[in-house]
């Protein structure tokens, strides 16, 4: 195992990966702008050190000073959370080139997975369900538009290097394709650099389910069971649970094994969630794969029992998985809430400032990730979650009252939050009859 590692991220997830390393014995360096120089969390690791100003470029995504760090405090891995540098491919290959374990997967599968057109061919080479659309990156404008009538509208376009709904068009006739398709170009070009896009037919109000998948470096592939993202604005998560309420068993086990043929193929080491659409006949779609841990990840470690940041940690330390497929069994149901310094009245902007009264929930099924506390001031440099509110119950039904409990408990004043919001969401009741899709909120809030 290792003796130190640096934690390359903020917040809960910073805290998250502290607590784990206690757990295992394990020195922390963190690291912090000077927006969380005041955080609490910094005090239980072994060592804190500023790395800039609360602009992320300067701080939080500043390799030359997160590598630095690294070399002066004498680490031996970095783990990056989610966001800033965990998908990046250039900072995973210098932190090898430094000597330091990237805790993450190894680059060759990064690189291969954040091309979406090569993780589609990689899925089809593993007799793996994929949306029907283009077999690479398409070419011109008439090669594309034949293409798509093929295909047959909607059509979606899709960036090769975005994924996370960011590069992303429909286009439902040949007019809005051609307008569609070089918009897409022009904004795959602006955020990627690289203006290459795919065809994929468009699958109308589909759910979003999602498989966690973590590998050994002995080539151990395991999956720890899915995850329902349905509810979510914008492409941004709101609500996820574990088990997906509408899977019968022969569907769950077909698509845990897809996942787990994609992350083999790629030769993969650690934590991955593979994506999947599920349209409304419950035929399931391959569309990407996320090389990060994610932020739900909690769900799965409370139906299941295992805590996946220190499997993290473990595999990329070399240990082996001593436990098999059959022994990971999912129990219960698990609901988790974002809580977002947003103000749903305001069309969910950002909503910055000092907390000046905070009651956490808590009792019986609640777990609260979160790095907040009575006088800590939210910052506009940041991702706008502050907190996450877990529950586990032995059924759906019992979880969403425990949740509704919880987030009545949940007090924190005076900036907005999507507390009401998940409250408003909980209570709905084709939420509750598990009538929805990943149009669900845009619909009917
Ligand atoms: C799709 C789709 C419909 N058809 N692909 C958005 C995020 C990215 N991971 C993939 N996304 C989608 N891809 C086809 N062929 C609909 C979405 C989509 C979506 C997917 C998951 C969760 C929320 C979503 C919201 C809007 C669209």
């Amino acid at each position: 195992m290792f003796s130190r590692i640096l934690i390359a991220n903020r917040g809960e997830i910073a805290l998250r990966i502290i607590r784990a390393c206690q757990e295992l014995g394990v020195q922390t360096v963190a690291v912090y702008s000077e927006a969380d120089k005041d955080a609490p969390y910094l005090k239980l690791a072994d060592e804190a050190v500023c790395i800039g100003p609360a602009n992320c470029a300067e701080s939080y995504l500043n390799i030359p000073h997160i590598i630095s760090t690294a070399e002066i405090t004498d680490v031996e891995a970095i783990h990056p959370g989610y966001g800033f540098l965990a998908e990046n491919i250039n900072f995973a290959q210098i932190c090898e080139d430094c000597g330091l374990t990237f805790i993450g997967p190894p680059v060759e599968a990064m690189k291969l997975l954040g091309d979406k057109v090569e993780a589609r061919k990689l899925a089809q080479k593993t007799e793996v369900p994929i949306v029907p659309g283009s077999e690479g990156t398409i070419g011109d404008e008439s090669e594309a538009l034949k293409l798509a009538n093929k295909i047959g509208y909607p059509v979606m376009i899709k960036a090769a290097a975005g994924g996370g709904g960011r590069g992303m068009r429909v286009a439902h006739n040949d007019m809005s394709f051609v307008s569609s398709l070089s918009a897409a170009r022009a904004e795959a070009e602006a955020a990627f650099g690289d203006n290459s896009v795919y065809l994929e037919k468009y699958i109308v109000e589909p759910r979003h389910v999602e498989v966690q998948v973590m590998a050994d470096q002995e080539g151990n592939i395991l999956h720890f069971y899915e995850r329902d993202c349905s509810i979510q604005r914008r492409h941004q998560k709101m609500i996820e649970e574990s088990p997906c309420p509408v899977l019968k068993e022969r569907t769950r086990e077909e698509l845990c094994n897809a996942a787990i043929r994609i992350i083999k193929e790629a030769k993969y080491v650690n934590a991955a969630t593979v994506e999947f659409l599920l349209d409304k006949d419950k035929n399931f779609y391959f569309i990407e794969v996320n090389t990060r841990i994610q932020v739900e990840h909690p769900v799965t470690e409370l139906v299941t029992g295992y805590d996946l940041i220190k499997w993290q940690i473990e595999i990329a330390a070399g240990r082996k998985f001593d436990f098999n497929q059959r022994d990971i069994k999912h129990t219960g149901v698990a609901i988790e809430c974002r809580i977002n310094a947003e103000d749903p009245a305001k069309d969910f902007a950002s909503c910055p400032g000092t907390i000046t009264r905070y009651i956490p929930p808590g009792g019986p099924g609640v777990r609260l990730d979160t790095h907040i506390h009575q006088g800590w001031t939210v910052s506009k440099s940041y991702d706008s979650m502050i907190a996450k509110v877990i529950v586990y119950q032995k059924s759906r039904e019992e979880a969403i009252t425990t949740m509704k409990r919880a987030l009545r408990e949940f007090v924190i004043e005076p900036i907005k939050t999507t507390i009401p919001a998940c409250l408003n969401i909980l209570s709905h009741n084709l939420y509750i009859k598990n009538k929805i899709d990943t149009g669900f909120v845009e619909r009917n809030f």
